[in-house]
């Protein structure tokens, strides 16, 4: 068995106050049934920024904002210049590889858990690589099966016309049963159409397997009211619901933060007892990045390492 640390800075992690998650109806449950709401980081491009994610780094951001869940962003394209894991090379598939796991017993020594997502990006349709993310979802389901902190997310955004609800279930089918022959009970996250905004659509049809969460991602200075509603319409009909990825700023990631706006999706969330993942670690110079691009630290970050956005997290996560 994986050790899994139940105490930190002597309090309870938690892993310690909720020990494996699964899903009952709607929500989101820890091993007593309690309902759990995770508050947590996602990375950027683990190709891109892959110097954030050492030990000591989570670690401080875990300490700072009291993070419940770090997601990691394996692109499984080329962006930016920087190559995805499908279609790199056999090394730079092993060093993604080997920063994921590096990454995950980080997060269990912290407490934490670890959100693995198959990032696909602007390919249309999960199955553009569905044959790389069933060989990827093989080898890590096995080799983390002991890992109870773990959850997996098989396709961040699936868009476009080629990928509309049926598409996504078929891929879906697919995948789910790859990871659950190494691990019968883990909480698996798939994507929706329309980058992961149409959650209504996914619940006239669910998946017809247990412990199943769908995705939905906003950026608030995009994606408002209407959005909620969407949600709303899925919640009624008892769609589980995991924000995987939410943004302050525009749909790029860029743009104004909308503190506003960015209140009321928090709001709306702990209302729904949703929980939610920020994007994302970097420097980059955008507005969605935590960091300051003068920042040059990778750990021991000091608060003027911090962006607008990474100043406003703690306040924003507090949200009533
Ligand atoms: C953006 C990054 C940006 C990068 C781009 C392409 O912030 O630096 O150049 O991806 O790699 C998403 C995606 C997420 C996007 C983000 C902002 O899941 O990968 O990151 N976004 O555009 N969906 C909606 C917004």
């Amino acid at each position: 068995m994986a050790t899994i640390a139940k105490m930190r800075n002597e309090k309870l992690t938690p892993f310690g106050l909720h020990d494996k998650l699964h899903v009952e109806g709607k929500n989101l449950v820890d091993k007593k049934g309690k309902k759990v709401l995770l508050k947590g980081l996602s990375s950027h491009n683990m190709s891109s920024f892959p110097k954030f994610l050492n030990e000591e780094g989570i670690r401080d951001l875990v300490n700072i904002f009291d993070f419940d869940i770090f997601r990691f962003a394996m692109y499984s394209a080329s962006a930016d210049g920087d190559f995805g894991y499908a279609d790199g090379n056999y090394d730079h598939k092993v060093e993604l590889e080997n920063l994921l796991l590096k990454g995950v017993e980080t997060c269990a020594k912290l407490g934490i858990y670890a959100l693995i997502d198959w990032h696909i990006l602007l390919e249309e349709t999960p199955m553009a690589h569905k044959d790389e993310a069933i060989a990827f979802f093989k080898k890590i389901s096995a080799q983390l099966k002991d890992y109870d902190n773990v959850i997996y997310e098989i396709c961040n955004e699936p868009n476009g016309p080629k990928a509309p609800w049926d598409v996504i279930y078929d891929y879906a089918m697919e995948v789910i049963p790859v990871i659950r022959e190494n691990d019968p009970d883990k909480i698996i996250i798939v994507g929706t159409p329309m980058w992961s905004q149409d959650v209504h659509i996914a619940a006239e049809k669910p998946l017809p397997f247990e412990n199943i969460m769908y995705t939905l991602h906003f950026y608030a200075d995009t994606h408002k009211e209407e959005l909620r509603d969407k949600a709303r319409a899925a919640i009624e009909k008892g769609l589980p619901i995991f924000v995987t990825e939410f943004g302050v700023c525009n749909a790029q990631g860029n743009g104004d933060i909308n503190v506003e706006e960015s209140k009321t999706w928090i709001r709306f969330l702990k209302e729904n007892d949703i929980s939610f993942i920020i994007w994302n670690l970097s420097n980059k110079d955008e507005t969605s990045a935590i960091l300051s691009p003068d920042c040059r630290a990778t750990y021991g970050y000091k608060p003027d390492d911090f962006s607008p956005c990474g100043k406003f997290i703690k306040e924003l996560f507090a949200t009533k």
